[in-house]
């Protein structure tokens, strides 16, 4: 096992790993800029090393100083925590360059998925369902134009090297593709230096399901269900749950089985979430993330399962010790993730917390860096809590939700609780029965 852990990340997922790490009997390093000296998890950690200004660029993303810190203070492992240089296959080469485990996949994995070309081929050549269009790269507007007539209007053109929704552009007929094809190049090009692009067929009413998968470095791959993260808005994803209201156990454990043996075949290790679109009761695999997801509370739950602790066995060599028959799916869990918003406006709200009192009981679950008198920096992600409860039916998770939003009280800062108790109340969400747009229209100004 390793000897110490330098955790590259900061906020909540910096906690969730040092929790994680101190259950190991593993000492943490924290880094933190200057704007972070104050924070939890700076407090928390064995150790720590300031590693530059407020601004990412200059510390949570630079890696000669997050390099340096784990060399000073002999850490013999990095965990990246998810954001930041967590999908970075450049940082974990680096990483393992100085002999310090990378706590995630492989880097010629992380850069076969970052390339959503490249990883809808590998999942295609695996038997797992896309949705129809362009085998890979579509390199004229004439080609585009043949394969958008041949999959039928509406298309969707997506850069290679986007993800998360950034760089994509619908075309609903014929005469909206040569606009579309040349705004999502340009976009393309100038977001991400890279101007490749795809085509999908447009799917106009899907759910947005995702599958969680461990594998260890020893071939040995399992899938922990799936998390229905339809309710988003702007491509922020606020409420998750696990299981998705719109799935039925066979359907799970069918994808499921598709994608473990093919994860198996690719040799992946450590943890993977495949994305799919669902529609028509049909799954569509999109992207494929490399990393720690911001919801892996809500399949922990369900699921009696430390993902991070699994993470961390893992990297440092040990087999999963179990098998997918042994892993059981109990009740249901919802995520809130509470973010430093104006819950209409949604402009963020950074400044000091007065009061700070998470709520409690029985399934209830606060992953969180807040504590009364911090000061919320204006320079990171405006998340600051998530509220996860579990419960033995979806009916029973929702109405403990409601209770544990009633108990939470953070003052000093406007925060998006009242939004979260409002969705709670709607009828489209206590049905079950919703797709990626509900959320934006229920909002308004999506
Ligand atoms: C799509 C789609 C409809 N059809 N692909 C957006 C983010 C990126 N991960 C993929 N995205 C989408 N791809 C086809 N062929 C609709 C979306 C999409 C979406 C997907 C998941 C969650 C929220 C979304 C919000 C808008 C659009």
């Amino acid at each position: 096992m390793f000897r110490k852990i330098l955790i590259a990340n900061r906020g909540e997922i910096a906690l969730r790993i040092q929790r994680a790490c101190r259950e190991l009997g593993i000492p943490t390093v924290a880094v933190h800029s200057t704007a972070d000296a104050d924070a939890m998890h700076v407090r928390l950690a064995d150790e720590s090393v300031c590693i530059g200004p407020p601004p990412a660029r200059d510390s949570y993303l630079h890696l000669p100083s997050l390099l340096s810190a784990a060399v000073v203070t002999g850490a013999d492992a990095i965990h990246p925590g998810y954001g930041f240089l967590s999908e970075n296959p450049r940082f974990a080469e680096m990483v393992e360059a100085h002999r310090i485990t990378f706590i995630g996949p492989s880097p010629q994995h992380m850069r076969m998925m970052g390339d959503k070309i490249a990883a809808k081929a590998a999942m295609a050549s695996l038997g797992v369902p896309l949705v129809p269009g362009s085998d890979g790269a579509v390199e004229d507007m004439r080609e585009a134009s043949r394969i958008a007539g041949a999959i039928g209007y509406p298309v969707l053109i997506k850069a290679a090297a986007g993800g998360g929704g950034r760089g994509m552009k619908v075309a609903h007929q014929a005469e909206d593709l040569e606009d579309a094809w040349r705004i999502a190049r340009a976009e393309a090009a100038s977001a991400f230096g890279d101007d490749a692009v795809y085509i999908e067929k447009y799917l106009d009413r899907p759910r947005h399901i995702e599958l969680q998968v461990l594998a260890d470095n020893h071939g040995n791959v399992v899938h922990f269900g799936e998390r229905d993260c339809s309710l988003q808005r702007r491509h922020q994803k606020l409420v998750e749950e696990a299981g998705s209201p719109a799935l039925a156990p066979a359907e799970r454990d069918q994808l499921g089985a598709v994608v473990t043996a093919g994860l198996q075949k690719l040799g992946y290790r450590n943890a993977g979430t495949l994305e799919f679109l669902y529609q028509d009761g049909q799954f569509a695999f999109i992207e494929m993330n490399t990393r720690l997801q911001v919801e892996h509370p809500v399949t922990e739950m369900v699921c009696n399962v430390d993902l991070v602790r699994e993470q961390i066995r893992i990297a440092a060599g040990e087999t999963l010790g179990y098998t997918q028959a042994d892993i059981t799916f109990d009740g249901h869990a919802i995520e809130c993730r509470v973010t430093a918003e104006d819950p209409e406006t949604f402009l963020p709200t950074p400044g000091q917390v007065s009061v700070y009192v998470p709520p409690g009981g029985l399934g209830v679950r606060v992953d969180s860096a807040l504590y009364a008198g911090y000061v919320v920096p204006p320079y990171y992600d405006s998340m600051v809590a998530k509220l996860i409860v579990h419960a033995p039916t979806r009916e029973r998770a929702i109405a403990r939700m409601r209770r544990a939003l009633m108990e939470f009280a953070i003052q000093g800062i406007r925060t998006t609780v009242p939004l979260h108790r409002r969705i709670m109340e709607a009828p489209e969400f206590r049905s079950g029965d919703y797709t990626i747009h509900w959320l934006e229209r229920f909002v308004g100004g999506g």
